[in-house]
């Protein structure tokens, strides 16, 4: 049976029938990361959807120095790398891709939008890869088949009518090569917007601003080698077990070493607590690694007291390097002043831990000379985000913890070319310095005012202030927070575009009229200009590399990114700013050689990025503890503690990630490491706030979430699970949760939606 048409869409639904929930099985969490079961989970997918041969084929190149980069996450490469360079996660990342399963024109004519809207996106991941461009004609009931000139035309006369360029809105996924990206922004620019979203808006753009503010440069400051060199490594707000799985190797190799490790998180998450490495026979068998030696269950969103209580201790206790204070910072007495008057009661409170478990850890921080800070969403997703990595930098300023051998800040990345793509100027907001040298380059003259960030997007397309939207990569429909209000958005727009390898929600919530274009995946080969293309990324740590597909494509009709971009710049632009979007599409070295001389840091880039391994693009602060900011010297910052208040019979919820998918593609419906099985509709709990509720384990229920401007949105149908996490606290898994999220509740400075802090109520669902 299928579901009625719903303008609210399955997110913000009951379950669909393509998933039947009612199986869903709890219990068993796994105390250990890895080890034997991933190795054998990752190869039965990879072997059912490619076969053997292609499996071998696309495993044993992926992450070698001449094969191409993990789509997955974007933690760096060892040196030493061994045949089997991937981890459980990196593998299912490839499988998704390399998939033999197709969406050919013949699933479309068979399948209405009408039909494609009630189904998940498990369901629509699953059917495999698009094989052609296609077309959703205005008013039409299925999608049909363009052909890409066609399609181009479409696109160009739908840019040429708008009213100003700044109706337009350029999204970007953090897949993208750094040659795709760099056309891209500069067909953006040339065409006359800074509209350039991304999927760091939603990720980790309070990171970028707060280092950007505080060490002046909006990245990270170790390489692997400090991580596995460390004294002391903090990981903060971050799930390395299930989405950075080749950390733990990182880390285990930094134990080994002697280091310790302090773990920050609600959740007691596999992999901190016990790793076992499937790259050494020592993992396959026995009893692994303890990675965590101190783990703090910290209340969400308590992040902010927890750092300052830490700087408290160590400052009481003089530990702090003065000579890298005087010479390198400014403003320490301001702060020092107001970490002198921490109230400690309100600290405990907003933090969920106990005044000795803080100094617990601040003890490991003082007895530490090298101590690396990590984080990911947990610390990013939240309203004081900006404010909280702030304080994680005071605190690494104190110890003079960066810009030496196993130290400094380690935000960990997310999507594989994320950061590569920042630097290639996919930013709605970069500096004139970045725009001077595009005019000095190709002779035109780039807006200047910022452009739209993903949020500020929605609300234009929801306003009718943008019409058309291009997605390079990416399910900005189902990434992007309230679900419900974005979806009413996208159907606002004149015309949406997907440039994409898979199927998902964003193609089936279309604008007026709407088209996929289909691309090149990093596992395939890419014979665009009929020569061997290859493309370059960079990953967490400012390392560049190049990158080649060993597969034959999905289909013969795909494009690569860089062609599609430089085929639109053709029909949209023509030769009117004299950029030599043919060139650049027939060989992709010839935007290299603008790279070069645009991007700083990239001299010789075509030449350094052919190098095995690739290069390391500069930090000042990692390379000569320079600070870039306006005084020259590294910033500590006053942020003043906020606590994050829960009326009485609420929960604060996290949305996260399971271990079986990667953001929005689902691959599958279990989360071994938390005992879950065939399913995702599911909020974890703990059995006291349960008790509490009045709720039993395996209640049904749904979640309704409270806005500060008192509106409600509702998620239907969850299973309660009773799980170990701070009282008060609640789980709940990324993207079915996203109704949840109101467009307005982000980050202060970052405009990051605050994802992993939604106060809801759990309402029992009658029988
Ligand atoms: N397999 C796989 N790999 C991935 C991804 C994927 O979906 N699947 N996604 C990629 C992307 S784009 C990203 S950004 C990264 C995401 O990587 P993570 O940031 O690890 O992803 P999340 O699942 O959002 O996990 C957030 C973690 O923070 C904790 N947390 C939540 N709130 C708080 C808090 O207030 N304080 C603290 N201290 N901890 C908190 C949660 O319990 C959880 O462990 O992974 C990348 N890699
Ligand atoms: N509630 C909540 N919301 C969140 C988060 C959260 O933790 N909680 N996390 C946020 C974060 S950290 C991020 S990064 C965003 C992710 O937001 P996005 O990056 O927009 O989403 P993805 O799910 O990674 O995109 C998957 C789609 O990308 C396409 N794709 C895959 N590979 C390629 C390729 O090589 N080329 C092209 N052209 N297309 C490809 C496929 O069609 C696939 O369906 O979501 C954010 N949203
Ligand atoms: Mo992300």
């Amino acid at each position: 049976m299928k579901l009625p048409h719903s303008p609210l869409g399955p997110l913000s639904r009951a379950p669909e029938d393509d998933i039947d929930e009612s199986e869903v099985a709890v219990g068993g969490e796994a105390h250990a990361a890895a080890g034997a079961t991933a190795v054998a989970v990752a190869m039965k997918r990879a072997v059912e959807q490619m076969g053997p041969l292609r499996t071998a084929r696309t495993l044993l190149r992926l992450n070698q120095t001449d094969g191409f980069d993990c789509q997955g996450c974007a933690w760096p490469d060892p040196e030493h790398r061994h045949t089997a360079e991937f981890c459980e996660n990196g593998a299912k990342a490839v499988t998704e891709e390399a998939t033999l399963r197709r969406v050919t024109p013949a699933f479309f004519a068979e399948h209405s939008l009408a039909d494609l809207e009630g189904r998940t996106e498990y369901w629509l991941g699953q059917q495999g890869r698009i094989t052609e461009p296609m077309v959703r004609r205005a008013g039409g009931t299925h999608y049909e088949p363009i052909g890409w000139d066609d399609a181009f035309a479409l696109m160009a006369t739908a840019l040429q009518g708008l009213d100003s360029p700044d109706e337009a809105v350029f999204y970007t996924s953090g897949k993208t090569s750094n040659e795709a990206a760099f056309v891209y922004q500069l067909f953006a620019r040339a065409y006359g917007t800074n509209n350039l979203p991304d999927c760091s808006n939603m990720c980790h753009e309070s990171t970028s601003v707060a280092l950007a503010e505080t060490i002046g440069i909006g990245k990270g400051s170790v390489s692997l080698t400090d991580v596995e060199t460390a004294e002391l490594i903090v990981v903060a707000g971050q799930n390395p077990g299930t989405n950075h799985p080749r950390m733990l190797s990182a880390l285990e190799k930094a134990k080994r070493g002697g280091a310790k490790i302090i773990s920050i998180n609600p959740l007691r998450e596999a992999g901190l607590v016990n790793f076992r490495n499937p790259q050494k026979v020592r993992g396959w068998v026995g009893q692994g690694t303890d990675l965590a030696d101190l783990h703090l269950p910290v209340r969400l969103n308590g992040d902010l007291a927890l750092f300052q209580g830490i700087a408290a201790h160590l400052v009481a206790h003089d530990a702090i390097d003065r000579t890298f204070v005087e010479q390198h910072t400014q403003g320490v007495e301001a702060w020092l002043a107001h970490v002198a008057e921490v109230d400690w009661a309100e600290l405990e409170r907003a933090s969920g831990l106990t005044r000795a478990q803080i100094e617990e850890a601040a003890e490991l921080l003082r007895a530490s000379s090298a101590t690396v800070f990590c984080w990911a969403m947990g610390i990013t997703q939240h309203r004081n985000a900006v404010a909280t990595i702030k304080e994680i930098v005071n605190v690494a300023l104190l110890q003079g913890n960066i810009g030496k051998p196993g130290a400094g800040l380690c935000p960990v990345r997310g999507h594989s070319n994320v950061q590569g793509d920042r630097t290639m100027g996919i930013w709605e907001k970069s500096p004139p310095e970045f725009l001077d040298a595009l005019q000095a380059e190709f002779g035109f003259d780039p807006p200047r005012e910022h452009g739209l960030d993903t949020v500020d997007a929605v609300r234009a397309l929801r306003d009718g202030r943008a019409r058309f939207f291009l997605g390079m990569g990416g399910n900005f429909t189902a990434a992007v927070s309230d679900t419900e209000v974005t979806e009413r958005a996208m159907r606002n727009a004149d015309l949406t575009v997907h440039v994409s390898t898979k199927l998902n929600r964003s193609h089936v919530v279309t604008g007026r009229e709407a088209l996929i274009l289909p691309a090149l995946g990093r596992s395939e080969r890419d014979r665009t200009g009929g020569t061997t293309q290859r493309v370059t990324v960079e990953d967490s740590m400012s390392a560049v590399h190049a990158s080649h597909g060993p597969l034959a494509p999905a289909s013969a009709h795909l494009r690569s990114e860089v062609d599609i971009v430089c085929s639109l710049a053709l029909a949209t632009l023509g030769d009117r700013h004299a950029i030599p979007w043919a060139e650049f599409r027939d060989d992709y070295t010839a935007i290299r050689d603008r790279i070069a001389r645009v991007v700083p840091g990239c001299e010789s880039y075509d030449e350094r990025s052919r190098q095995p391994g690739g290069f390391v693009l500069p930090h000042p602060p990692r390379d000569s503890r320079t600070f870039e900011t306006g005084s020259g010297r590294a910033v500590f910052s006053v942020s003043p503690l906020e606590v994050l208040e829960v009326p009485e019979g609420r929960l604060l919820l996290q949305t996260l990630r399971s271990h079986d998918q990667f953001n929005t593609t689902i691959y599958g419906l279990d989360d071994r490491y938390r005992g879950v099985k065939g399913g995702r509709r599911v909020v974890f709990v703990h059995p006291d706030d349960l008790r509490h509720l009045g709720l039993e384990e395996g209640a049904r229920v749904d979640i309704v979430s409270e806005a500060d401007d008192c509106s409600e949105r509702t998620a239907y149908d969850f299973r309660v699970v009773g799980y170990d996490q701070p009282l008060g606290c609640a789980a709940a898994y990324y993207p079915e949760t996203n109704p949840l999220v109101p467009l307005e509740a982000t980050a202060t400075h970052s405009n990051t939606p605050t994802s992993k802090s939604v106060v809801v109520r759990l309402m029992p669902r009658r029988a």
